[in-house]
């Protein structure tokens, strides 16, 4: 696998709507698509990070920075095997995996395309089909939520996630269970409160969620733990988890009972994999967390939520969510019953639409050998 050329591209992709959380509004998704070519075979990988510092330290903006000036340039021109041989690319580099895994995962679309083989059996998976949720943001009004949880679960998606935050909590869970008795219902804080606030969780405790995701600060297990002991509903992991290590030590403290796995936060398929393994062995399961993606990220999270242990639904949903008409062909798409099918065409089995994502374009750079 020669890695004769490098392109790097930021596009402008405005969201369908609005997407609220605890730390902001997204309207205007700022994208950053890498393609890597041997000369024959393109594979591509896209950046999840966001616009601003707010759900993690890296922007799109630092992504760029680090990518252009510290990675690339240990990557083109080198002959590499297997994209697991990404590791000394990225050599030293503390933090930024969102940016590490725009190109390790380009790299594992790369080979799988070379060898002619789908994605998700390269890395192991065995789900077909995977079950799909939403995630809902934080919306002005409690009948416009429950209007829109109406919607998604009759286009069938197996678990509904709404995003919480002080003021928005309580009495909006309460709402959601008394107009939807049965549905698999789950809140993200992203990390909006504190160990102050245990009672406001043993309140909601009492409405059969399943999950309640990053209550407390970004780069706490602690507090967590302390948490967990106080509330029946299991507590999920996100911001605090970047890898297999982060995961060992959470789960020996018992600072959660689920993570989700966000294949940028984490920093590619290979450290995906090894924090699977780590959850797997411990009897904890995990889910597949998204990003605002556009097909390309899109494809790499329905290929990943293959592996066995990703055994409930994850946020990994329809591209007709998300955009008008998304960058990739086929749309992502989700059945009735809710699942996504994997595909059999080699590599992410995606097309990417060249031409779309030339007009979306708002900068580009080239790296050859
Ligand atoms: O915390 O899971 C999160 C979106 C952006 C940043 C953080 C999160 C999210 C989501 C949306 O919940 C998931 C999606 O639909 O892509
Ligand atoms: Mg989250």
């Amino acid at each position: 696998m020669f890695i004769q050329r490098i392109e790097m591209r930021e596009l402008r992709m405005q969201l369908l709507h609005p997407f609220e959380t605890s730390f902001g509004v997204t309207q205007e998704r700022r994208i950053l698509l890498i393609a890597v070519t041997d000369g024959t075979h393109t594979g591509y990988g896209e950046v999840t990070a966001g616009e601003g510092p707010y759900y993690s330290h890296e922007t799109s903006e630092t992504a760029w920075h680090v990518l252009r000036d510290f990675i690339i340039p240990n990557a083109v021109g080198k002959d590499i095997q297997r994209a697991l041989e990404f590791e000394p690319f990225a050599r030293g580099i503390r933090g930024h995996n969102m940016a590490k895994g725009g190109l390790e995962t380009a790299l594992w679309d790369l080979e799988a395309r070379i060898k002619g083989v789908p994605l998700w059996k390269l890395l192991g998976g065995s789900r077909e089909k995977i079950d799909c949720g939403v995630s809902i943001g934080i919306q002005p009004t409690i009948d416009k939520l429950l209007a829109k949880i109406d919607t998604e679960v009759k286009a069938g998606y197996r678990r509904i996630k709404i995003k919480i935050k002080p003021g928005w909590d309580v009495d909006v869970i309460r709402q959601v269970r008394q107009a939807f008795p049965t549905i698999l219902l789950m809140g993200d804080a992203n990390s909006a409160y504190t160990l102050a606030d245990i009672d406001l969780f043993r309140k909601m405790d009492k409405y059969n969620v399943m999950m309640f995701e990053q209550p407390l600060h970004y780069e706490d297990i602690i507090d967590h733990a302390e948490l967990q002991k106080h509330i029946d509903t299991p507590i999920c992991l996100d911001e605090s988890i970047h890898s297999a290590e982060d995961a060992r030590k959470a789960i020996q403290i018992r600072a959660c009972r689920i993570i989700n796995i966000k294949l940028g936060r984490v920093g590619g398929h290979r450290e995906v994999r090894a924090v699977h393994d780590v959850c797997r062995d411990n009897g904890i399961p995990v889910w597949c967390g998204g990003m605002l993606e556009s097909g390309v990220g899109r494809a790499h999270n329905v290929a990943l939520s293959s592996l066995e242990n990703f055994s409930l639904p994850g946020d990994v949903s329809a591209s007709k969510r998300y955009w008008k008409e998304d960058i990739v062909s086929p749309p992502v798409e989700v059945s009735p019953a809710g699942q996504i099918s994997q595909r059999n065409d080699a590599g992410i089995g995606y097309s990417v639409k060249e031409e779309l994502v030339q007009q979306l374009t708002v900068r580009s750079q080239v790296f050859t050998a």
